[in-house]
């Protein structure tokens, strides 16, 4: 299996371009707008939940450009490359962004990260694959145990303003680790916490290794200090 990530190129965009694309209203609107087009021109729809098949919506393999708000990753295959396919996976996580990448993602499916009630509320994704891929157990609560995804996590991301510890044992047991939403993006009054692992090396945990969450830093191995200073858009690539 091969993997690939692009990482995207993240770019601010105006205000006014904000409003132009209908999206003023709430500061933690969350949405995605794939164009057909490079530069974000020709025929485009607006995303602003999980869609595993983009050829419902007519966008198959179609989207060249993208701009949103929030943390999107975007999969070369449906279903968030369930299948362990061949896998492409851009991703895109800023308050918000912009990105022209051509062909290069091949885009037949799309999904957020963090927490469907509000942009920067306290959320953690955990998922089956490395890079954000396959199925996933998400909370904004304690988890004795993460349901399907048992000893089968590889990738995680974390949202908002809470740390949260994970563990190698069922009921909070275990080798542990805190990790900080440390990473702060912010475009006029949107704000973005967080925190990705592509893999668990970066966590310093095995593979397939975590069992439960809890909220709160419970661990003494603390991953990205709340006392780094917010560095806004030049910290995410
Ligand atoms: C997109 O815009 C950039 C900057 O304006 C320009 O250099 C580039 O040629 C454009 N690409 C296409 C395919 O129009
Ligand atoms: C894009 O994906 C489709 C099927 O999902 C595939 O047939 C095509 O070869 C892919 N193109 C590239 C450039 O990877
Ligand atoms: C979550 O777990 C932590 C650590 O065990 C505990 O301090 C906290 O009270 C729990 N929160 C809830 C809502 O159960
Ligand atoms: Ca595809
Ligand atoms: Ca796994």
């Amino acid at each position: 299996m091969t993997t690939l990530i692009f990482w995207g190129c993240l770019l601010l965009f105006a205000a006014a371009t904000l409003s132009e694309r209908g999206a003023v209203g709430a500061d933690d609107f969350r949405y995605v707008t794939g164009y057909a087009g490079p530069n974000y021109t020709g025929v485009h729809y607006q995303f602003t939940d999980y869609t595993p098949d983009l050829s419902v919506v007519q966008m198959d393999n179609t989207i060249q450009s993208a701009c949103g708000v929030g943390i999107w990753m975007l999969y070369d295959t449906a279903d968030y490359d369930l299948d362990h396919a061949w896998s492409v996976v851009c991703r895109y996580m800023a308050a918000s962004w912009c990105a022209s990448m051509g062909t290069a993602c091949n885009t037949s499916s799309l999904r957020y990260a963090g927490s469907p009630y509000g942009l920067n509320d306290n959320y953690y994704n955990l998922y089956e694959d490395t890079i954000y891929r396959g199925k996933e157990f998400r909370g904004n609560t304690n988890a004795s145990d993460v349901g399907d995804l048992d000893m089968d996590v590889s990738s995680l991301v974390v949202t908002g303003q809470s740390p949260w510890t994970f563990y190698t044992g069922l009921h909070y047991t275990g080798a542990n680790v805190c990790v900080y939403p440390y990473r702060h993006s912010t475009n006029n009054d949107i704000h973005l916490d967080f925190a990705y692992y592509d893999k668990m090396d970066y966590l310093g945990m095995p593979d397939n290794s975590i069992r439960s969450v809890a909220r709160g830093c419970l661990s003494d191995r603390v991953l990205g200090h709340p006392g780094h200073e917010r560095r806004g858009l030049d910290d995410i690539n």
